[in-house]
């Protein structure tokens, strides 16, 4: 059978040496389509047997896995049908880099974001318990998920009342960088449990000489269960929460896998399989830099200049003088934090992916006179929201947010979207938000915070393209206007936005560089036609907020994302669907022009 035509259904008949070459050959085409779209090439090729041994052994979409951050089910994706969809992966149209239920069935939730695996496992296992049917429910989480808070949540309740499902720990010692915290020295103990050392090679004697032909393959496995059963060790830990836990086994040996799955699916208890993989696996260098192919760039995309290196400079160059904490919840490498890590580690604090622990965290730093500087990810930040506004707003303390990935983030899509934040921070009081136009006053905001002693947010995205000429000196709630003309309209740019306001004639443009507090000052010169510019969704929005100062004095226009989940997966098509382009605002700005003119000629 041609190998693009598997599906699910196929792999139950296919045999062990069948189903080694099916994982050679989805193992290319992850690469294959990975280095020509971008996307996150290590993870899924630390899944590629994981996955094919689900298939083998569940009945999906009835039976329900559930993929923890979702970014390793590209071979998941190709066994489901999605080959076609797959070669334009994270491009509009083409398949989504994480689950999506709209795209199939056999993807149960769409997910993006880490540690959310065994809540929604353990919801459906009582639903289906109520429902009074059978399927059967598996969460598989890597190492890295293992350090969110809330799986230790769902743990807990697991424990109160054991409810049968089976999770799978995909075990690759990575998180994006190599994972940290006590749980992943935890994992590294039972990595060399002898019962798997032993288990793996009577295994390996024994499968050899089996005639693996489809469903014979069960019974054969089933024959050497008790093999399997000497790495059913006992194991304190997942025992408190009513686990049975089985392993560690080789993640990359189909046939340990299926048979671990086939014992897993016939016990009454909730059982963890712990499954050691290499992340990378099959591609030298993604083996040996899997921190590197954790999420890859598509060849040949242009470099735009980084605002995430702006920020990580900045903290180094602050260290020397100030006294400052730069945290991070598991994204060195997308923060740009290397450095500041290498050349500080006394400062530095990767809390693993734990975004609510990591605010509340700066909350005593910052209580204890060290200044920190919280670096996340626009959409991983919304998980602390009530951190944010209960613990360092409410106590007034000076920690800096620096909000990265700000705005539309291209093609990691849905999930990812840093449209959200300054609805949500504005909400909050106490909180100043600002948004730079360009590293240079990236740089200046942050140093400005250090000085600042209250809460502080910075929003920026991951790139931006001009640097700008003028940079007038930073104030609390300060505009600059760096176009003024004789002209009755005026365009407020937050962010990125001001390079395209930059090119707007006839009107005066206004950097919006602090959205709270809003610049009243400047706010009450106003008059004719306002119009706002944001890459961040309307409702609860900068443009609101202008507008409802500026209600019954002038028109105002606001110019911003929709308020809907955007799974535009391209900056600048986001932009252009939300009507941010220089035509269409050239075009509002003319046309308010002539009816201005028509009415004064009334
Ligand atoms: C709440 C949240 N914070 C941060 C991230 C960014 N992120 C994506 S994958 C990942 C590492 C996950 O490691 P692991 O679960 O072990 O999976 P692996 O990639 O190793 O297979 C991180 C930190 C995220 N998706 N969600």
């Amino acid at each position: 059978m041609d190998h693009n035509d598997v599906r699910s259904k196929d792999i139950k008949s296919m045999s062990v040496s069948e189903l080694d070459d099916y994982a050679a050959f989805l193992r290319e085409k992850i690469i294959v389509v990975t280095r020509k779209n971008g996307g996150h090439l290590a993870s899924n090729l630390g899944a590629v047997e994981l996955t094919i041994a689900l298939h083998y052994v569940f009945d999906m979409p009835t039976d329900k896995v559930i993929w923890d951050v979702g970014h390793q089910t590209y071979a998941h994706k190709f066994i489901t049908g999605r080959g076609a969809m797959m070669e334009d992966l994270r491009c509009d149209g083409g398949a989504s880099g994480f689950p999506s239920s709209k795209e199939s069935d056999f993807d149960t939730f769409i997910t993006g974001h880490s540690g959310t695996s065994l809540s929604m496992a353990l919801g459906l296992a009582r639903a289906r318990d109520i429902n009074g049917t059978n399927e059967n429910i598996v969460a598989v989480v890597g190492d890295g998920a293992f350090t969110s808070g809330e799986i230790y949540e769902a743990l807990n309740d697991l424990g109160d009342r054991p409810t049968p499902m089976i999770i799978i720990l995909n075990d690759n010692k990575m998180s994006i960088s190599r994972n940290v915290g006590a749980m992943s020295k935890y994992f590294n103990k039972l990595r060399v449990n002898k019962d798997f050392v032993a288990m793996k090679s009577n295994l390996k004697t024994d499968l050899n000489g089996l005639p693996f032909v489809g469903k014979p393959l069960v019974r054969a496995l089933t024959g050497i269960k008790n093999k399997v059963k000497e790495g059913v060790v006992g194991n304190k830990f997942f025992e408190r929460f009513g686990l049975k836990y089985y392993g560690p086994y080789d993640g990359h040996v189909i046939s340990d896998i299926i048979s671990s799955l086939e014992l897993a699916k016939t016990s009454a208890k909730p059982v963890i399989i712990h499954l050691l993989t290499e992340k990378g696996r099959g591609l030298k260098d993604a083996e040996l830099h899997p921190d590197a192919y954790h999420g890859i760039s598509p060849e040949g995309e242009s470099k735009l200049r980084s605002m995430s290196e702006v920020a990580g400079k900045t903290l180094c160059e602050l260290a020397e003088s100030k006294k400052i904490a730069v945290v991070t919840a598991a994204m060195t490498d997308g923060l740009k934090f290397n450095e500041f890590a290498l050349r500080y580690p006394d400062l530095f604090f990767d809390v693993a992916i734990a975004e609510q622990h990591a605010v509340s965290f700066c909350a005593g730093l910052s209580k204890n006179g060290v200044k920190p500087f919280f670096g996340v990810y626009s959409t991983f930040l919304q998980r602390g929201f009530d951190q944010v506004l209960h613990d360092v707003c409410l106590n007034d303390l000076p920690v800096t947010f620096l909000i990265d990935r700000a705005g539309a983030v291209g093609s990691d899509g849905v999930t990812h979207q840093g449209i959200f934040d300054l609805s949500y921070l504005s909400l909050i009081p106490n909180l100043a938000i600002a948004s730079p136009k360009d590293g240079t006053e990236l740089r200046e905001l942050i140093k400005f915070s250090v000085g600042y002693d209250h809460p502080m947010a910075i929003r920026y995205a991951k790139s931006y393209e001009i640097e700008f000429l003028a940079h007038e000196e930073i104030k609390l709630g300060k505009w600059e206007t760096f176009i003024k003309c004789d002209s009755p309209i005026t365009v407020l740019a937050v962010g990125r936005t001001n390079e395209i306001a930059v090119k707007i004639k006839n009107a005066n443009i206004v950097n919006a560089r602090f959205v709270a507090p809003l610049d009243s000052e400047l706010l009450d010169s106003l008059s004719g036609t306002v119009i706002t510019l944001e890459d961040n969704i309307l409702h609860g929005g900068f443009g609101e907020e202008v507008r409802n100062y500026l209600y019954g004095k002038c028109k105002v226009i606001n110019i911003g994302h929709k308020n809907e989940f955007c799974d535009i997966r391209n900056v600048k098509s986001a932009f252009e669907f939300s009507g941010l382009t220089c035509e269409n605002i050239q075009k509002i700005v003319d046309n308010e022009l002539l009816s201005l003119e028509n009415s004064q000629k009334v």
